[in-house]
């Protein structure tokens, strides 16, 4: 069995689908997706289809919530984050719902979601966590939403564990520089910016916990 970690798919369902083969994902492993499911891409209905399809099919997935998720779940309740989600990729998710908002079985599974989740060795959250509080899980919109953070880190309260996250787009360099360095930070960041159509960026990122090892996967879905 080994744990796999992958984060800000963004609707690009083939991209999702070519490196879920590219690993040889099976059902004794361990998939956890970091959250960010829906916007930009095209085919955010799909990717959300997909993972119940593979838990359907008896695959292990555990998925944590995004703050594009938050987003879409605040404009179905407010009129002022309705224009704000819209702007941030969620016309692209409503195309992927026929033009319509997510229904509401797509609506309560993204409320459903947990904000991090533990596995040996690792907290796993969607952007990572507040330092400046005395204890980092109170703050759960910080694991949605903060940037900035990971030289603020208690080793100490960490005690050897790292946390895994996305949220902030990074370019394969960027990452594999990282990767290098996680003996001395205990951060790691695998947004490699699936959706975005920029130089060193567009690139899906594995995180394979059990040997601190990462597989890219083009976007394959432009
Ligand atoms: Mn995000």
């Amino acid at each position: 069995m080994a744990r796999f970690a992958i984060s800000d798919l963004h609707g690009c369902r083939q991209t999702f689908l070519a490196a879920l083969d590219t690993i040889g994902l099976n059902k004794d492993d361990e998939l956890f997706l970091l959250g960010d499911y829906i916007d930009r891409g095209p085919d955010s209905k799909g990717v959300i289809d997909t993972i119940w399809e593979l838990e359907r099919d008896g695959y292990r997935v555990q998925c944590l919530k995004g703050n594009h998720e938050q987003m879409c779940l605040d404009g179905t309740k407010d009129p002022n984050w309705l224009p704000i989600w819209l702007k941030n990729g969620g016309r692209e998710t409503m195309g992927s719902f026929g033009d319509h908002m997510p229904d509401e079985q797509h609506l309560q599974w993204m409320e459903a979601l947990p904000h991090y989740l533990e596995t040996p060795g690792y907290i796993l959250t969607h952007a990572g966590l507040n330092f400046r509080r005395a204890n980092p899980m109170e703050d759960q919109d910080a694991m949605l939403w903060i940037r900035r953070w990971s030289q603020e880190v208690d080793r100490d309260w960490l005690n050897g564990r790292i946390i895994v996250h996305g949220h902030t787009p990074r370019t394969l360099s960027e990452i594999k520089e990282n990767l290098a360095y996680l003996n001395h930070l205990p951060v790691m960041n695998i947004d490699a910016g699936c959706c975005y159509d920029l130089p060193g960026r567009g690139n899906l990122c594995v995180f394979h916990l059990d040997d601190q090892r990462v597989t890219f996967m083009p976007n394959r879905d432009r």
